[in-house]
This record gives structure tokens, C-alpha cells and sequence, in this order.
């Protein structure tokens, strides 16, 4: 937006309500046969990535959504290997994966290439793991993937998509979830981004995923972490195992031990605090109680 030749850009999520930034460039926007696709530079954030006007990413607070998408599924399992991304076409999810020795392979099935075109241009740090050996980039439909993929073919399932709208619709519905439990191994782990709770209309989105995965899982259970660029600022991610209990089966000893060997060095996520993240306050519990 442009207003009295200030450059500034807003996402509401109620009336007038969320973020603001000033801009000092636009650096890319076009719309791919998916989505409209901006990058724009900001004093206060770095770069942003934003689809259809909504904020996927920015370079100062992305290792906050990345870091906690990731590492509570991932420090559950023993020893992931096999990960399926759905989304993640910025790349700071397979950054995370692949910090961890164990992992042989990465799938990431993103469903715009021209979302991997941009982050590889403006995002090279953020990007930089799709060149990582282990990781293979398939440019199509979530939701067709998944149907396609053999049974047991993964140790773990992550899903970094949208809001539950348009293209990312297909994310949140029980087809998807059933096709995600079934090429999981028996102990696998599914985690998603669920929407903030606070949100006036995609709270519900956090209800709806508990019914649903309850049904594949007999474990699901949620964790939060401030995300201070995404709407209302409080953000949600859904674990899921039948193996696992993603809030009480974290072992912390050999958790630290693991936690010492990633590659780089993390600056949100330890073991202590997954164990903290899946403390809920009230307001939460009642809002996922209204799932039953
Ligand atoms: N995933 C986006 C979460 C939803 C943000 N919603 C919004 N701004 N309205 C981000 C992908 C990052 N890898």
C-alpha cells in the first residue's frame, strides 16, 4: 500500500486489528497460476514473504515458527528418518529437518514452484537446504501426494501450509489426515501449523484438527509459541502419534544428548521448553475440551 508516499504494508485480522509495517522496497510482486507472491523489505522485520497478502515469513521471527513446526515432532521419534514435507516451499522447515544426523531423506511437496523460485532468489539463507542431498522437491497437489504415497513409507509427517482457505482447504480435511496416518509407520509422527487461538475465525481450526486426528491418533496435543508477524501474534502446532505422547514422552536426557549433535545451533526450541510449549493456558483447553 502506498499512502501519502509512505510505503506500508497491513494484515488485518479483525477490524482494523494486526500488523503494520512500513516498506522501503517491494522486491518482487507477482502472481504465480496459484497465488499472489510478495517480497517486500522492512526496517522492523528484514524481508517478508507474504501469499495473497498474507504473512508466510519474516527474516525476524521465521526460527520461532520453523524451529517449533519441527523439533517437537522430530526430538519424539528415536531416530526420523524418512520426513514428508507438505508446503514449506520458503524452505525453513527442511532447514530444521535437516539439522537432525539421523535423516536420510526429505520430501517436500509444495504445490507453487514459483513460492521456490523467489525463496531461493530473496530467501537464500532460508533456502539453502533444498540443496541438501537428502532432499527431494516434487512440485504438486498435498492432498494427491499423500493419496499416491505407499503405506509406512514415512517415520514422520509435517504439514507447513497456509490458512485453511483456497489452495490449503484440502489440508485440513479428513481424506488428507486418513491418507497421512496410513503412510505413516505405526509410531510415526504427524505435526501441523493449527492457526492461532485467538483468531476470530481460524480458532476453529484447532477444535475441528483434535476431532479429526483423534480419530488416527491416540495421541494429539498442542504446543504454543509467540509468532509476533502472524495475526493476533499467538500461534498453534498440533502433534500427533500413537506411539508417542507428544507432551509427556520427550525422554529429556537422551532429548539434550540428541540436542548437542544437530547441525547449527537453534534459538528457540531446547527440550525444556518442548516440555513447557505443551502447557496450555485455560482459555485453550476450554476451546479444544469444545472438540468432543
Ligand atoms: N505458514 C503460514 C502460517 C499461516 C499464516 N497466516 C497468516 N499470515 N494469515 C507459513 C509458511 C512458512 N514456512
Amino acid at each position: 500500500m502506498d499512502v501519502g508516499g509512505e510505503l506500508f504494508y497491513a494484515e488485518h485480522f479483525a477490524a482494523r486489528a494486526g500488523l503494520v509495517t512500513d516498506v522501503d522496497e517491494v522486491l518482487y510482486d507477482r502472481r504465480s497460476p496459484y497465488q499472489r507472491i510478495t517480497v517486500l523489505q522492512t526496517p522492523a522485520f528484514g524481508r517478508m514473504l507474504l501469499l495473497d497478502g498474507a504473512v508466510m515469513l519474516t527474516e525476524w521471527d521465521e526460527f520461532i515458527y520453523h524451529e517449533m513446526l519441527v523439533h517437537p515432532a522430530l526430538f519424539l521419534l528415536p531416530q526420523p528418518r524418512r520426513v514428508l514435507v507438505i508446503g514449506g516451499g520458503d524452505g525453513g522447515t527442511v532447514r530444521e529437518i535437516v539439522r537432525h544426523p539421523s535423516i536420510e531423506r526429505v520430501d517436500v511437496v509444495e504445490i507453487d514452484a514459483e513460492v521456490v523460485t523467489v525463496a531461493r532468489e530473496f530467501f537464500p539463507a532460508i533456502s539453502a537446504a533444498f540443496e541438501d542431498s537428502r532432499v527431494q522437491l516434487h512440485f504438486c497437489d498435498g492432498a494427491e501426494f499423500v493419496a499416491r504415497a505407499e503405506d509406512a513409507s514415512y517415520d514422520a509427517v509435517i504439514v507447513d501450509s497456509t490458512d485453511p482457505v483456497g489452495i490449503a482447504a484440502s489440508l485440513f480435511g479428513e481424506a488428507f489426515y486418513e491418507h497421512c496416518r496410513r503412510i505413516l509407520v505405526p509410531e510415526g509422527v504427524f505435526a501441523m501449523q493449527s492457526e492461532s487461538p485467538l483468531h476470530p475465525v481460524f480458532r476453529q481450526t484447532l477444535p475441528t484438527v483434535h476431532r479429526l486426528l483423534r480419530r488416527y491418533y491416540r495421541y494429539v496435543s498442542t504446543c504454543l509459541a509467540p509468532i509476533p508477524t502472524y495475526p493476533t501474534g499467538v500461534w498453534s502446532f498440533t502433534v500427533a502419534s500413537s506411539r508417542w505422547d507428544p507432551a509427556r514422552d520427550l525422554q529429556p536426557e537422551a532429548a539434550w544428548q540428541r540436542y548437542q549433535r544437530l547441525e547449527g545451533k537453534l534459538r528457540y526450541y531446547t527440550p525444556e521448553l518442548h516440555q513447557a510449549a505443551f502447557v496450555l493456558p485455560v482459555f485453550v483447553q476450554e476451546l479444544l475440551s469444545s472438540a468432543s
